[in-house]
This record gives C-alpha cells, structure tokens and sequence, in this order.
C-alpha cells in the first residue's frame, strides 16, 4: 500500500520544521510495514496524535507506530523516559482496548527524575521573559546530567546498590541548586523507593535495544526510525538556544539508537504546507494577525502536550533548504495542505533580506529580536474541498503548482502528501 517504504529496510522519519508537523499521523500511516518503529530521541516533551476513526490519541513516549504495526516498537537509548509518564500513558491506553505488549525501552535509556521537572520549572521562572518557552517536563535537566555524566540511566533502576549510589550523589546536588532557586528539596528515602517500585513494573520491558534493532537490520527487517521535535529545534542546528535537549535530525537516529550512518537508505522529513512554532524564539514568517489565527483555528494549533497556543505563520523555505541539507532528506510528507483551503492569497518564504543584506540561508545568528524582512513568492489559492482526494491529478491546478513549486525550490519528491486528520486521507506520488 504504501510506496514510499517498498525496497527500502530502514526508514527515518523527521520533523522539518517547529515540531508538530503531523508526524504521529504520517508514522502511524507507514508503520504497518515495519517489523521495529524505533524513537531515539526527546522524551515525553513530544505529542504525537494518531486519528482512528472518531478515537485521538496523543502519545507522548510510546512510539506512534504501537497501534498499527505489528512488530516491536523500541523507546532508543537516546530518549529520556519519565517512567511515571510511561506507566500512565500504558495504562491509559490499554484501558482504550489496545495492546501494549511488544513496547521495549533500552537499557541505555536516561531517566527523568522529579528533580529534573522542578529544575525546569525554577529556571525557566528565573529566565522571566528571556524563558526558552520548555514543556517543562524535566527534558533540559534531564540531558544536562547525560552530558555531564551524571545521569541516571532505565538500567540502573534494576541495580539496587548502583541506583543508591548514583540517586544519593545527585540528590545532593539537586537539593543544593534548588535550595538556591528557593525551592521544595527532595526526600531520598521517597524517591528511592518509588522509582524502584516504577522499575518492578517496567522490568521486563527493559532491553539491550541497540544490539537488537542491529541484528533486526542485518536480518533484512523494516526498521522505521520515529524522531520528536523537529530539526529547527535541534541543539547544534536549531535556532539556539531556543530548542531542545536532543538531536532531532537524522544524525540524531545514530547517537540515539545506535545505528550506523550507512544503515540509513531513505529519509522521510514531514513538513507542514505552513509553519506553526510553540515556546520562544525567532520565527520570521510568523503571522502575528487575524490570518495567522484564522491558521491556529482551522488548523487547531494548540500544543498536543501542553494545550499552548502554537504561533503559525507561511512556509519558509530558507528553513526548507537548511533542512533539507542538514537532514539530507530523500522524500518530503507534506501534510495540512487542507488548511490553506480557501485562502486569498498563499505566501512561501524564498530569501531573508536582514540590514539591507539579501540572505538565502539561514543564518545562525537570528536573535527573536533580529528584524527580518522576509521575501515572499506569492501563489494563488484553491478553494475546492481537498480533504477527500486521494489521486494527486485530482487536486486543483493552483494546489498542485504550490506543491510542484516547494519541491522544485527543496530539489526533494514529495512522495506523499497529507489532506486530513485520519489515516485515510493521503495521496501518495512516489
Ligand atoms: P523542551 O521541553 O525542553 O523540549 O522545550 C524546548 C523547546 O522545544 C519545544 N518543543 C516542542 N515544540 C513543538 N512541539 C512539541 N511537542 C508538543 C506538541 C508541545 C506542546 O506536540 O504540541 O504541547 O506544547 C515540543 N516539545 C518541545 C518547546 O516548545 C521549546 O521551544
Ligand atoms: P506531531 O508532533 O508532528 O506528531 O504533530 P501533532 O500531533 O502535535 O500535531 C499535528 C496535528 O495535526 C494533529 O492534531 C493531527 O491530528 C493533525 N493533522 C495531521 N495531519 C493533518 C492533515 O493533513 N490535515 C489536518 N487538517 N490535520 C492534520
Ligand atoms: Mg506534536
């Protein structure tokens, strides 16, 4: 059914953009044909929303391919797992009738600890209006003990002696910063015995994934890679130091499942026909007027984690071309193409014109307060319903020039192209 996954094994799947592409949608529509969906980075920062029928579900750890495939779904060694919100999303979601039986976590794995979310929270409050805009979910302090070697990692929990030693070295640390920030401390002894009680539950789900996902490949079996975020939010190429923790990108797939860069034949990006961008940080196209919230409504932006509005604004293909390069992407899912139904005028951003300097890539520099003019192209609109169309010759002539002109611009096919919520509404061009 699918063409874009045929003869290929391995497939990475990436956001483009801000995040919030589609990408649960899109993973939850390939998913079916791989034996492992594989996430290897973020953590529950992520919302992912898969549309069956009239049933939403927003997955925020388990991968989005854990309704419809019937392989393994591998929550990587580079993801950071909240085990509270793991264990509640299970629950949530076997309590919807679904199975959750074939989900394994690496021992690799770090852990997100009660004190790694009230650190978010103090230093975000402490920022004030300089705030990275977090989920606060414990995601920056989370990664900050990985990089500095003091993590603690889903394999620990199952050592007792090794798990106290590491909690009460990082206790102690914590407690000292979040006394500083004038904040609640935390009880050894609670902690302790709570997270060992979480790893009871998730024991037997705990694994060796990198060797496991290595052997699946070398067998010939179809390993779809489902990355969160998305690469304008990466922490090396993102518009820093508003981003994430993690590597987003398909570079990212490597660090965070241990696969090896010659492992990877096809890299999917999902891009959304406009942009959206919740938390802090420049955003160019951005339309801060009646058109950009006529965007978020018939688009319903709001954040599937935290509800927060999400900003919306036109397609900028300066990020496009940066995207495509860093990420090296083989084909592009555009998707919500059914939102830009009806409107007057359609813009995509070409070129940044910043101190009478004409810029056509993205420059690394771009503060929130850095005044961009942009340049546009301007297209014309469609106002025929596309939501149904399945056959790409059926859709309106403007609506596929705005599609032709994006991949003649991107250099890249777009294989597929999504029209609606459900899984069903899709055209594939591959
Ligand atoms: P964090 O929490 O440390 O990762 O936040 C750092 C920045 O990364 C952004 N970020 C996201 N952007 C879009 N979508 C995300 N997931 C949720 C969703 C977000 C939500 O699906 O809508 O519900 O608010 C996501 N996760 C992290 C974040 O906004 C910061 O800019
Ligand atoms: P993700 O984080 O990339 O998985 O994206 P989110 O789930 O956070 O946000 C995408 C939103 O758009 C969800 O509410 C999806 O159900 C919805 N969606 C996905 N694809 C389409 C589409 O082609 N058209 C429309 N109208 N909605 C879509
Ligand atoms: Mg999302």
């Amino acid at each position: 059914m699918v063409k874009i996954m045929n003869n290929f094994d391995t497939y990475v799947i990436v956001g483009t953009q801000f995040g919030d592409e589609g990408k649960g949608k899109i993973i939850d529509v390939l998913a079916p044909e791989a034996d492992y969906v594989v996430r290897f980075q973020g953590g529950n920062n992520a919302g992912h929303t898969v549309v069956i029928g009239e049933e939403k579900f927003i997955l925020h750890l388990l991968p989005s391919g854990i309704m419809s495939s019937k392989g393994k779904c591998i929550i990587g060694a580079g993801v950071v797992v909240d085990p509270v919100v793991l264990l509640k999303e299970i629950d949530e979601i076997e309590k919807r009738g679904l199975k959750v039986d074939k989900l394994y976590i690496d021992e690799r794995a770090h852990v997100i600890m009660p004190y790694h979310i009230a650190i978010d929270k103090a230093k975000e409050e402490e920022l004030g209006e300089n705030k990275i805009g977090t989920t606060l979910r414990g995601i920056g302090p989370c990664y900050n003990d990985k990089i500095s070697r003091n993590g603690i990692r889903m394999g620990d929990l199952l050592d007792k002696e090794r798990f106290a030693s590491k909690l009460s070295w990082n206790l102690k640390e914590k407690n000292d910063l979040l006394t500083r920030y004038g904040k609640k401390t935390f009880d050894y002894d609670k902690i302790f015995n709570m997270y060992l009680e979480l790893a009871d539950k998730l024991k037997d789900k705990i694994i060796d994934g990198v060797y496991e996902v290595n052997e699946a490949i070398k067998d010939g079996k179809k390993v779809l890679f489902e990355g969160a975020q998305a690469m304008m939010l990466d922490i090396d190429h993102g518009t820093y130091p508003y981003v994430t923790s993690s590597s987003p990108t398909s570079g990212g797939v490597c660090i965070g499942s241990g696969v090896a860069p010659n492992k990877l034949n096809r890299i999917i990006g999902v891009m959304k026909a406009y942009t959206t961008r919740v938390g802090e940080g420049p955003f160019p196209t951005e339309l801060d007027n009646e058109l950009g919230e006529n965007l978020r409504q018939i688009g319903h932006e709001y954040g599937a984690t935290t509800g927060r509005p999400r900003k919306c604004g036109w397609l900028d293909l300066v990020m496009g071309k940066y995207t495509v390069m860093i990420d090296g992407l083989t084909d592009i899912v555009l998707t919500k193409l059914d939102v830009l139904t009806g409107l007057d005028k359609i813009k995509v951003a070409v070129a940044y014109e910043i101190d009478g300097k004409k810029y056509m890539t993205y420059p690394s520099w771009i503060r929130k307060s850095t005044k961009v003019k942009v340049i546009y192209k301007e297209l014309d609109s469609w106002t025929e319903d596309i939501s149904k169309i399945t056959n790409y010759d059926d859709l309106p002539e403007n609506c596929k020039k705005y599609v032709e002109f994006i991949e003649k611009e991107l250099d890249t096919k777009i294989s597929m192209i999504s029209v609606g919520p459900e899984r069903t509404q899709n055209i594939y061009r591959a």
